[in-house]
């Protein structure tokens, strides 16, 4: 097929609900927004152009039902679904299931989706794909006797991860030999109660790396781009807080390096659309540890410094249509900054939903605000607490974060308590307007912050 769709269902709710309506409108593609019933009066219901409702207020039941979802699209014809991120957009079998009727999953293959949701085999894809993994164990390490062996070879410290892990469960570093048994025993018993699954891996632990990703772009045949990084360091509890592009600590040859070898890769690959490999980075090296096979939240980012629409690609790529860029088309214009603004309460991030008596939006030049919000909506208590993105664009980054400092100085949500005084203390450090951090700075900085 090489025609546009005529109408795409939405299999999320919030802003990037709205992100992607906005693609589809400005394609001239009809939009069908699903929700639960807590969503009803949820802004992508209304800026959609149809809506379904697809069940109860928990999502397993409504925006994790893929027979409700599927039901969904045969009622109003829409013959294909974006997942969003979250929720199914990681779900190979739905995926399958969508192709089972007929149905275009914007987002990649089934089969890609399984095997970079799987970290042993993502790993041992992008090794034998020539991107930079970290040293370790080829797959997993049955017994204690093997992990020593591992790492006696590769050196301590070393981190063992559950195969079918995520979040912090089931992840264990070990200083020397005498901690490794301890170690390896605590993941494995921790990977079998997180995830019903002991399987374990060992690799050499980065003691302060950076998190730099890197986004793809693939048209399932045989062409791919890349969009350069973005550096995600700073995160608490595995959640992202603040995300910038380009990385402040990558130079233009290491980028267009490491780009093209993820590029390639994914070319290699045939895979279609938006992709972003996950990299350690420390003392100018990277280190694959992971592939994202969706959209993600801090997408905008991107999409700033390049100018170019992901989601618009996404669809086009997913209707058969080429890219609408080439590699050599793709130039950075300056750098942005986004805040991911929670409804949550300081100092413990305490999910904070609540009815929102007055929004209102920052604006000027270079700010993008994206939110579901309105005055008088109530954030339901059932779904995430991310309320709103703001992005950000300078012509460097000491523009960009004065730019940051302004608008969120101009924006107002009352009602709810919100992670936004996180983002002036933030502004104010002397290591954050440096660029000088890396993954573990914000916790130690929080700790410091409260006292511990
Ligand atoms: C690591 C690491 C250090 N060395 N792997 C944590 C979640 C998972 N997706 C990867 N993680 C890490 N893997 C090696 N070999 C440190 C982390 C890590 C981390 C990574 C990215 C962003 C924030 C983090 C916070 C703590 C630990």
């Amino acid at each position: 097929m090489s025609q546009l769709f005529e109408k795409i269902l939405i299999a999320n709710r919030g802003e990037i609900a709205l992100r992607v309506i906005r693609a589809c409108s400005e394609m001239g593609i009809r939009s069908v927004a699903v929700h639960s019933t807590a969503d009803a009066d949820a802004m992508h219901v209304r800026m959609a152009d149809e809506s379904v409702c697809i069940g109860p207020a928990t999502s397993g039941q409504s925006y994790l039902s893929k027979a409700a979802i599927i039901s969904a699209c045969e009622i109003t014809g829409a013959q294909a679904v974006h997942p969003g991120y979250g929720f199914l957009s990681e779900n190979a079998s739905f995926a399958q299931a969508l192709e089972d009727h007929g149905i275009t999953f914007i987002g990649p293959s089934a089969e890609h989706i399984r095997i970079m949701g799987d970290k042993i085999t993502a790993k041992e894809t992008a090794k034998g794909l020539g991107i930079p993994v970290v040293p370790g164990s080829d797959g997993g390490v049955p017994d204690f006797e093997t992990a020593l062996k591992v790492a006696e070879q590769i050196g301590y410290p070393v981190i063992i991860k559950a195969t079918a892990g995520g979040g912090g469960r089931g992840r264990q570093v070990a200083k020397s030999a005498d901690e490794l048994e301890i170690a390896f025993r605590t993941a494995r018993s921790e990977a079998k109660a997180a995830f019903g699954n002991d399987e374990v891996y060992i690799e050499k632990y980065l003691q302060k790396p950076r998190h730099i990703e890197v986004q793809v772009f693939g048209d399932g045949k045989g062409q791919a781009v890349h969009l350069g990084e973005r550096d995600c360091s700073l995160q608490r509890r595995h959640q992202k807080v603040f995300e910038e592009a380009p990385g402040p600590c990558i130079t233009p040859r290491m980028r267009a390096e490491i780009g093209e070898i993820c590029a390639q890769a994914v070319a290699r690959i045939n895979y279609i659309g938006a992709g972003t490999i996950e990299f350690l980075y420390e003392e100018g090296r990277f280190y694959f540890i992971e592939m994202n096979t969706r959209l993600q939240v801090e997408h905008p980012v991107t999409e700033t410094i390049f100018g170019v629409d992901l989601v618009q690609e996404q669809i086009r790529v997913a209707a058969g249509l080429p890219l609408s860029f080439v590699q050599r088309d793709l130039e950075i214009n300056g750098h942005a900054i986004e805040v991911r603004i929670n409804a949550e309460r300081l100092p413990n991030f305490t999910p904070c939903p609540g009815k929102v008596k007055v929004f209102h939006a920052p604006g000027g030049l270079g700010v993008r605000m994206d939110s579901a919000l309105y005055g008088g909506y109530s954030i339901p208590p059932y779904y995430d607490s991310l309320i709103g993105k703001l992005i950000v664009h300078g012509r460097d980054r000491p523009e960009a974060l004065a730019r940051l400092k302004r608008a969120l100085g101009e924006l107002i949500i009352d009602g709810v308590e919100t992670t936004v005084p996180l983002f002036h203390a933030l502004l104010a450090e002397p290591d954050i307007q440096a660029g000088d951090y890396n993954i573990h700075w914000l916790e130690k900085w929080l700790e410091a912050q409260t006292g511990g």
